[in-house]
């Protein structure tokens, strides 16, 4: 009787006491709950910035898919402000400011397949500049403005390229088997920091802009990424999942000396310099999805800007305060 009993409903308590867990995780609602789920389902939650942290000026750019596909959006280094500036069905992704701030390049797949496009920050005039029928993508200007460094693999596996800005003279400036993307130029031009994979895992090298001279200046275990060179040519910003999750690092470009900004759980990658080098704009899903955050460059004051259930990410600060 009692094994009858059992058998008849012990699949059905199992079925309960499983379900327990999912039905209460919303319902706590912690912080260490928030940042755990895969979910954005407390993604409305409000930050909470130190009422000292001083929000710096100028504008960010930044790819967000909160209107159902990826597009350029443009803000206030505050949040406040947020344009979409692309409103094109197709993907539009990575933002690079020109210097003058009055142009941004991005990737696009409106023609079919990754292409460097240019438009004025408001949108207007988004002109195609590489017309190519391999993938193109990852714009980075040049600090003088007359070139434009991005990754192509129209040549079998992934290089990068440098173009004049009206799209002419499309020269691929490094050449290696293995994959190279992510180009960051350093502020005086010289020179092109970007990321490999020729040995093993992906590492961060330097090079001068003709391709010459290359130099690998991370070594680890881990994937490092996304190198942005500060705007007094001092520091690379990059990530590393060196700790499992991407943190945002600086390293010394003279001495190579490594420090550690972010510590927060979660993914924190795609760091973009202020033009006055005290900020850093960054992409971290700490608070359960893709939020733009910005920081001090010592890794104090980190304040997530977009607070969108949708995916904010690959933040460019306009290189013009206002
Ligand atoms: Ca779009
Ligand atoms: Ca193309
Ligand atoms: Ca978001």
């Amino acid at each position: 009787m009692s094994m009858s009993w059992s058998r008849r409903v012990g699949l059905p308590i199992a079925l309960i006491v499983a379900s327990i867990p999912l039905v209460l995780l919303p319902a706590c609602g912690g912080e260490e709950e928030a940042a755990l789920s895969p979910t954005p389902a407390t993604a409305t939650i409000e930050p909470t910035p130190s009422p000292s942290v001083q929000f710096p000026s100028g504008r960010i750019a930044f790819t967000s898919n909160r209107e159902g596909n990826p597009e350029i959006h443009v803000m206030n280094a505050d949040g406040s402000g947020e344009t979409n500036v692309t409103n094109d069905p197709a993907t539009d992704l990575a933002p690079a400011w020109s210097p003058d701030g009055s142009k941004i390049a991005f990737t696009s797949y409106r023609d079919g397949n990754g292409e460097i496009y240019v438009m004025n920050a408001d949108g207007s005039d988004p002109t195609n500049l590489t017309n190519n029928p391999a993938d193109d993508q990852a714009p980075a200007w040049s600090p003088d403005g007359a070139r434009i460094a991005f990754v192509s693999d129209r040549e079998g596996s992934s290089e990068v390229h440098v173009m004049s800005v009206d799209g002419s003279n499309q020269t691929k400036v490094a050449s290696s088997p293995a994959g190279d993307s992510d180009p960051s130029w350093s502020p005086d031009g010289s020179r092109i920091a970007f990321i490999s994979t020729r040995d093993r895992g992906r590492e961060i090298y330097v090079m001068n802009a003709d391709g010459s001279d290359q130099i690998q200046l991370t070594q680890d275990e881990a994937d490092n990424m996304w190198p942005a060179w500060s705007p007094d040519g001092s520091k690379i910003a990059f990530n590393s999942e060196r700790f499992r999750h991407a943190d945002i690092y600086t390293m010394n470009t003279d001495s190579l000396e490594q420090t550690r900004l972010t510590t927060e759980f979660g993914e924190d990658y795609q760091a973009a310099w202020s033009p006055d080098g005290s900020w850093l704009a960054f992409t971290s899903d700490r608070d359960g999805n893709d939020e733009i955050y910005i920081m001090k460059s010592d890794g104090s004051a980190q304040v997530n800007i977009t607070n969108n259930p949708g995916s904010d990410t690959r933040a460019s600060w306009s290189p013009v305060m206002q």
